[in-house]
């Protein structure tokens, strides 16, 4: 845990070029595979330690939680508001011209507490209009001041002066709008504020089916897995149900993105001594939910947090079929989740209507990922199910679903979308 704190934080200072263990990171055996079913018995009596193990843990440590919540040691522990969680490319629910763009970022705020934004940290959306994966439009949003009286800047839609890790501010008129309630930049509507963090996982059970991706076991335990099914309904507990999120939602016309295909992916940046042209570092990435946390080393999470879109086919397949190849189902689950979900952007058809997770890829349509998505059954159908591929061989049943799905009354009908804050 020390190591991979100092590792983050020596790249936040200096940015020294990560030394990229790729090729030699594995997926450790998660679990079990056919052959190995005469191991269960030692499988499930390691695993009872674990989960014990696992309970000491959590009653002396704050909770570690993740859809892409604490998804690095030091954004867990050092630098929370830059912590990306998730997001949401959707239909407008009361405009079919507009669009919903939705980032969330600093986790686990509970409920009551006021937790001040941080105008250290710049947010940026950032769409891909051409499907080269380079962004062609950024939205940059930053706080301004400290303690009481904050506001949010706003600047964009418009062509990034920089593309890649390093950013500048855009050079057009700003807007400056209050925290907690929704404004008007141009022709957006924005909300800059606390929501009830919508993403919903029982988290706590897949940190038993794979515990090498929770910050507090790092290094990764050996031997993880022996937990091989999510918890029934009725037993299922969504993890993040208790806690609060900091939220920007913004809606705008479609045409102010583009007229077809769009990939979107949204960043954090920090100002850091290395870069002498005063330029923002991109300290976090994310786009599509799940990819970086089921398929990827948790210690790899830091390096591919300083990439970009344009290096996800060389990079981060590698994590998928490795995965696919650990939990000993056939390439093509590989192939048919590195289809949709890689580069690690939210695809979005802004021609189209009637969105689902995925349909820009699979079903023609929007696409998009809206809050109510249930992207971990999705995405676990594809993995250990047949959803996608008609593939059946090795499915794991038991872990198609995490039996939580979303609760109405964390969302709201109409913009913001997300709903109030515990
Ligand atoms: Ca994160
Ligand atoms: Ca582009
Ligand atoms: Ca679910």
């Amino acid at each position: 845990m020390q190591s991979s704190h100092e590792e983050s934080f020596v790249q936040l200072n200096s940015y020294s070029a990560p030394v990229s263990n790729a090729s030699t990171s594995k997926v450790e055996v998660l679990l079990p595979l056919p052959q190995k079913v005469g191991k269960l018995h030692w499988l499930r009596a390691t695993g009872l330690c674990l989960a014990a193990l696992l309970l000491v843990f959590c009653q002396i440590a704050p909770p570690a939680l993740a859809s892409d919540h604490q998804d690095t040691t030091f954004l867990a522990t050092k630098l929370t508001a830059a912590d990306l969680t998730d997001l949401y490319v959707f239909e407008s629910a009361t405009d079919p011209a507009n669009v919903v763009l939705s980032m969330n970022f600093d986790p686990l705020i509970t409920a009551g507490e006021v937790r001040p934004f941080d105008p250290a940290v710049l947010y940026q959306f950032k769409i891909d209009n051409t499907g080269d994966g380079v962004e062609d439009l950024v939205l940059q949003f930053q706080s301004r001041r400290r303690g009481r009286g904050q506001s949010v800047v706003v600047r964009g839609p418009g062509k990034p002066k920089k593309v890649g890790t390093e950013s500048r501010f855009l050079g057009e008129s700003s807007v400056v709008g209050p925290l907690d309630q929704a404004f008007t930049a141009g022709k957006m509507k924005v909300f800059v504020g606390t929501r009830k963090d919508p993403f919903f996982f029982d988290l706590e059970q897949f940190f038993k089916i794979i515990p090498d991706r929770n910050y507090l076991m790092q290094p990764n335990p050996a031997p993880p897995l022996k937990v091989v099914s999510f918890r029934p309904p009725g037993q299922a507990v969504d993890t993040l149900e208790p806690f609060n999120v900091h939220s920007i939602v913004v809606e705008l016309p479609r045409k102010l993105l583009g007229t077809g295909k769009i990939g979107v992916w949204m960043t954090t940046s920090v100002k850091t001594p290395r870069l002498k042209n005063g330029n923002y570092a991109q300290i976090e990435r994310l786009a599509v939910p799940a990819l970086n946390e089921l398929f990827m080393d948790f210690q790899a999470h830091n390096e591919s947090n300083l990439q970009t879109p344009t290096g996800d086919a060389a990079n981060q397949s590698q994590f998928i079929r490795s995965f696919v190849q650990t939990i000993g189902r056939p390439a093509g689950i590989a192939d048919a989740v590195i289809s949709v979900a890689i580069p690690d952007v939210i695809q979005a058809d802004l021609s189209k209507q009637n969105g689902t997770y995925f349909g820009t890829q699979l079903a023609g349509n929007f696409g998009g990922r809206r809050p109510k998505d249930d992207v971990i059954d999705v995405t676990a159908s594809v993995v250990f199910g047949s959803a996608v591929t008609g593939i059946t061989q090795g499915a794991i049943p038991a872990l198609t679903s995490d039996n939580v799905g979303p609760k109405e009354a964390n969302f709201l009908p109409t913009f913001p979308y997300l709903g109030n804050p515990r």
